[in-house]
């Protein structure tokens, strides 16, 4: 019923199976998205064979030359139509986000509301891509730099973001005068061909080449022709380490660009002088939010012993009033994970966790019966466990959150939430104003994102988002990320009538 809508709201084509989306040539084999919800068969959709990711490739190049000249806030305009239409849309995209991908029908609106958020930070940018005016050592002299596109950049986005990602980094992209290439998660194909519909529609109003967004469907086979393409610049992705550090060291082997941003181990550390109530809130949604599928979930809670039995007897409260089943009724707290293979990934870690010495306070387990047909519903568990544990180091993409104890001061905790491969995401709760700046200072947190008497997930669109060690590095969305998009050229301006050399050096003829 929601596809139809769709299809009459012009943003998925009549007819799926076949290549007639606007820019988006797919003669490969067809996949087929099943809705993790109640395991229906949403659609087939054809994937790109290489010769259509030449064709696109193609497409993508000729569309630059034309784009790179259109002067920067006009780029901004478009990104700002889009932001309209993403406005008018915003129920029927996060709808469908919500069915294919299984995040709660609210969660699926915040996406889109991400995706509308970048947008405007992204008119306001186009005209402030500012570079900085410089002071030459020589008389008569000016310098400054200046920031020009890159060309194609490659996004390869993860299932549990299917729209938002991709926004953040073709908003940026676009308005830094690239053009873009995006593939998808294979999981959520349908997600991906409403969103370059939506861009496809306003480039077609604005009478602008159908190259500057690009869509290209397929599984891995697909990424790798983007990473080992000499043609893309930049490659954006988001997923695993182990796929980061396959894209790195391929796109680097080129001399090529990443923005990386992988996974995240984030840890809420919970101190004596915490706000215990805000601290449930924070810790169960971190946890539970989007089934514990975020890169920004919260994994891990490091708490202080003195208030450890408090907050854990609070906890099991909050899971017990936990309502999961089908996202899209707002009744419903938890929905199901993306697919079966990542509920076996959730009960590996389960047995795991009791192999290796933890003990669940809140039981795990899958969910059956009716409303559980797909078989992708799980219960969210809990853990008593030490920071060492394999299974704690690792990041298993479920809703599992461990209860780790610390003794001591701050430093100690802080101690136990850097001693982790990852470094996206991570918190305090503290009203202790030495504890927090702490925390915040180069002794602190090790992460690319660190927050006081707030969560792990759910950061705004206006920070760069991103993070360090395992996570990968890379910077996408808000403040300065945009850098990453564009080449930097320093230009030096004699206007006097003499050559004189820099560092003093004399030179006659
Ligand atoms: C991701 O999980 O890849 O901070 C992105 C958050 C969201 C984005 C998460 N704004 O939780």
């Amino acid at each position: 019923m929601m596809i139809q809508e769709l299809k009459e709201l012009g943003i998925l084509p009549t007819n799926l199976g076949s290549s007639t989306g606007q820019n988006w040539f797919a003669t490969g084999e067809d996949i087929t998205s099943n809705s993790p919800v109640d395991a229906q068969a949403i659609a087939t959709v054809t994937c790109s064979s290489h010769d259509d990711y030449n064709q696109i490739c193609a497409q993508a190049q000729q569309a630059y030359a034309t784009w790179r000249l259109v002067p920067a806030p006009q780029r901004g305009e478009v990104i700002r139509l889009f932001g309209e239409k993403l406005r008018a849309l915003k129920p029927a995209l996060g709808k469908l986000v919500s069915y294919e991908m299984g995040k709660s029908l609210q969660e699926g609106m915040g996406e889109v509301q991400e995706m509308i958020d970048i947008c405007d930070f992204a008119v306001g940018l186009s005209r402030q891509l500012y570079g900085s005016t410089i002071h030459s050592e020589r008389p008569s002299h000016r310098m400054y730099d200046q920031y020009h596109p890159l060309g194609i950049v490659g996004i390869i986005s993860a299932f549990n973001f299917p729209v938002a990602v991709w926004a953040w980094n073709t908003a940026l992209a676009l308005i830094c005068g690239d053009v873009v290439i995006w593939k998808p998660s294979e999981k959520t194909p349908l997600c991906a061909i409403a969103c370059q519909r939506i861009l496809a529609d306003v480039l077609k109003h604005k009478d602008l080449p159908e190259g500057i967004s690009n869509l290209v469907i397929g599984d891995k086979v697909v990424g790798e022709w983007m990473v080992n393409d000499r043609h893309i610049p930049l490659i954006s992705a988001t997923g695993s380490t182990r796929m980061g550090k396959i894209v790195a060291q391929q796109v680097a082997g080129r001399l090529g660009k990443t923005i990386l941003e992988l996974g995240g181990n984030n840890a809420i550390i919970i101190t004596p002088d915490a706000d215990l109530n805000m601290t449930t809130i924070g810790a169960v949604f971190g946890a539970v939010g989007t089934a514990g599928q975020r890169c920004t979930s919260t994994r891990r809670l490091i708490i202080h012993e003195h208030v450890y039995e408090q907050v854990k007897a609070s906890l099991v409260k909050a899971y017990a009033q936990l309502k999961i089943g089908d996202p899209l009724l707002p009744e419903n707290h938890v929905g199901p994970l993306i697919d079966k293979m990542a509920v076996e990934h959730y009960l590996d870690a389960l047995s795991e966790i009791e192999k290796q010495g933890g003990k669940l306070i809140v039981a795990g387990g899958v969910l059956t019966g009716k409303g559980f047909e797909s078989g992708c519903y799980v219960k969210p568990a809990i853990a008593e466990v030490e920071n060492h544990y394999e299974i704690v180091q690792k990041e298993t993409f479920a809703p599992i959150l461990y209860l780790i104890k610390y003794k001591g001061d701050v430093l100690d905790a802080i101690a136990i939430q850097n001693d982790v491969k990852q470094g996206l995401s991570s918190a305090i709760m503290t009203n202790n104003l030495r504890e927090a700046e702490l925390f915040l200072s180069a002794q602190g947190s090790d992460c690319g994102i660190a927050n006081v008497n707030i969560g792990t997930s759910g950061a705004e669109i206006g920070g760069a988002f991103g993070g360090e060690k395992d996570t990968g590095g890379g910077r996408e969305s808000g403040s300065d990320a945009w850098k990453a998009y564009m080449r930097r050229q320093t230009n030096t301006i004699n206007y006097s009538t003499e050559l004189p050399l820099a560092q003093g050096i004399t030179f006659n003829l």
